[in-house]
Order: structure tokens, then C-alpha cells, then sequence
């Protein structure tokens, strides 16, 4: 029974040392591949190495102290065939954006997601795996260069994604933790505090 005071104390501050933040973002520049279709609000998402959609996210409202602890991406999507595998890949070099160039079929680095989907044009979400890489990366140079393409196997599934113009703006959705001013100081306040119960022999 003594125990238990001691670890509601703990968590009690434990839980006072830190704030969640949820931040979300539409892309400022999205580029894809009409494939001769022209000028169009949507791009093919087939296959990989050959039809991509890119998407850039200004996260500069994210304080660099955050630690980014989960993420997903929202996209409208349609699959021409059954259901289809996407890909999502994550772009450590965001000078596309400043450039104002598609990077095409640049050479993938880091997956971070995948999605199915079928038929009609819908909405999709897709978590991503945010343990590969440190994010504060990205905190720290304000953008997050995000790619959707085809299923990982290469196999030729054509879809499409809504970009910017469309209107169906995909939504980049970040999670953070803040380590709060004061959370030392409330942490050292709970290590006293137990530590002033204990010698009063109260825990
Ligand atoms: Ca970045
Ligand atoms: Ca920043």
C-alpha cells in the first residue's frame, strides 16, 4: 500500500512536465505527373519511379523545441484499377520548394507510409513512421517534403491525387510534445516532495 502514493506523486508530476501540441498544414507548393494530360488539379500516382506526387509542407509554426512524436498525411485519392497500394516517402533535401521545381522522379530515401484504396475518389489517412529520422530536422529548416506514388512491389496501379488546386488540399497533421519552461523545476519540485513525504515517514 505504501507504494502506491509514491507513484501517483511521480505521476502526477511526470505528467505536469510536459504539453501535446497537434498541428496541421496544407501544402504552399505540390507538384505531380499529368503524364501528356496537361496542366491538371490532379496527379497520377502509379507506379514508382515514374508517376509521383510531391507536397511541401511550411512547418516554421512549429516551435524547433518540439519533439514531433507522431504524424499523418490526408490525401483525395482515386484508383483507377482494384485496390492499389500507395506509397508515401519522406525527402530530407526540401530545395524543391524554394526552387519552385518538380523533383520527378528523383531517387526515394525514406518510406513512411502506406495506404490501399478503391474506386471513386475518397479521402484517405495514412500515419506515418516518424522513428526513421530526427524530425527536429525538419522543425529546424521549417519544411517537410512529403512524395505519394505506387505500390512498393513497382507494379503498375494508376491512381490519382488531388494537389492544391483541386481544392481537396491534403492536410499534414503533426503531433508534438513541448517541454514546458517549467518542467525541471516542477520535476525537481516532485523528487523534493516525495523525498520530504518519505522522511516524515508519511510514504
Ligand atoms: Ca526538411
Ligand atoms: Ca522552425
Amino acid at each position: 500500500m505504501k507504494r502506491f502514493p509514491v507513484f501517483a506523486v511521480a505521476i502526477f508530476f511526470g505528467v505536469a512536465s510536459a504539453f501535446a501540441g497537434t498541428y496541421t498544414f496544407n501544402p504552399v507548393l505540390d507538384y505531380g505527373n499529368t503524364d501528356g494530360y496537361g496542366v491538371a488539379p490532379w496527379s497520377f500516382i502509379c507506379e514508382k519511379g515514374a508517376y509521383q506526387a510531391w507536397f511541401g509542407f511550411d512547418v516554421s509554426a512549429i516551435s524547433n523545441s518540439d519533439i514531433v512524436v507522431s504524424a499523418s498525411f490526408m490525401g483525395y485519392v482515386y484508383d483507377v484499377e482494384s485496390a492499389s497500394q500507395r506509397s508515401i516517402w519522406y525527402e530530407p533535401d526540401d530545395s524543391w520548394i524554394a526552387a519552385n521545381t518538380n523533383p520527378a522522379n528523383k531517387t526515394l530515401t525514406e518510406l513512411v507510409g502506406t495506404f490501399t484504396h478503391s474506386g471513386d475518389w475518397t479521402w484517405v489517412t495514412s500515419n506515418l513512421d516518424v522513428t526513421q529520422h530526427n524530425w527536429g530536422n525538419d522543425l529546424a529548416d521549417n519544411y517537410i517534403s512529403l512524395m505519394v506514388t505506387g505500390p512498393l512491389s513497382g507494379a503498375h496501379e494508376c491512381g490519382q491525387i488531388y494537389l492544391t488546386e483541386s481544392g481537396y488540399l491534403p492536410v499534414l497533421t503533426v503531433n508534438t510534445i513541448i517541454p514546458a519552461p517549467g518542467a525541471i523545476a516542477l520535476g525537481s519540485i516532485g523528487v523534493a516532495f516525495v523525498g520530504w513525504l518519505r522522511r516524515r515517514r508519511t510514504l
